[in-house]
């Protein structure tokens, strides 16, 4: 049995909404934070120790990317993926693998330097800001382009993109009124059904706001 292991307000989000929006058979285990970090019981699910994990029979498997592609290649059955000879199949990629690889290292990178800074120092702020800057714009540039990250049919890599371009952005802040397509997508990510259900699910009692 697919057992997705959810630690509150965390990246394990992601692969809640993704069942919801596969509709396939999984058992949702809840982990408070402990607090801030993972609990010892969350941590020794995997290597690493992070969030999200999932168990399936004697797999453990850890991080978002390789949890996505496992349950979109195993349950999937060909759906919110794009296939390699389609012609947004680099869209595909691109966005899904930007999404941990660069848009949200730069936001992490902006919070660990105001964290141990109390702000960051001009230098730091400006190539990090840039860096951050240039990740909105480029999401604001797609998709004024295409209803969704990799073209006209919402994918995995929307899934992927999501935390940094909501929750992440609640740490760092930013003003969304530059980019009037951002906010659009995520008025329609937020009417999703299954995005909903999984929020209920995954952060019962919590109101999630996504713009
Ligand atoms: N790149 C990893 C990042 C995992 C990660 O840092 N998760 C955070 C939650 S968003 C976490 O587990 N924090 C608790 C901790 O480090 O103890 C992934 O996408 O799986």
């Amino acid at each position: 049995m697919l057992t997705v292991h959810h630690l509150g307000v965390s990246q394990s989000d992601r692969i809640v909404w993704l069942c919801e929006e596969l509709d396939i058979a999984y058992e949702l285990k809840l982990y408070q934070r402990a607090p801030g970090f993972a609990p010892e019981d969350y941590k020794a699910l995997t290597p690493y120790g992070t969030a999200p994990a999932i168990t399936d029979g004697d797999l453990a498997l850890g991080e978002s990317g390789a949890i996505i592609e496992y349950i979109v290649a195993k349950y999937g059955e060909g759906r919110l993926t794009v296939r390699p000879d389609a012609a947004n199949y680099p869209d595909y990629l691109f966005w899904f693998h930007f999404a941990n690889g660069s848009m949200q290292p730069a936001m992490m990178m902006d919070l660990a330097v105001r964290m141990a800074t109390g702000g960051p120092p001009p230098e730091a702020a400006a190539w990090i800001g840039d860096r951050i800057d240039r990740g909105y714009r480029i999401v604001e540039e797609r998709l004024a382009q295409a209803p969704f990250f990799a073209g006209e049919a919402f994918t995995a890599a929307d899934i992927m993109m999501l935390f940094p371009l909501t929750a992440m952005r609640g740490f760092t802040g930013r003003e969304l009124t530059p980019y009037p397509n951002l906010v659009a997508y995520l008025g329609r990510i937020a009417e999703r059904p299954a995005f909903r259900r999984a929020m209920e699910k995954a952060e019962p009692g919590r109101t999630i706001e996504l713009i």
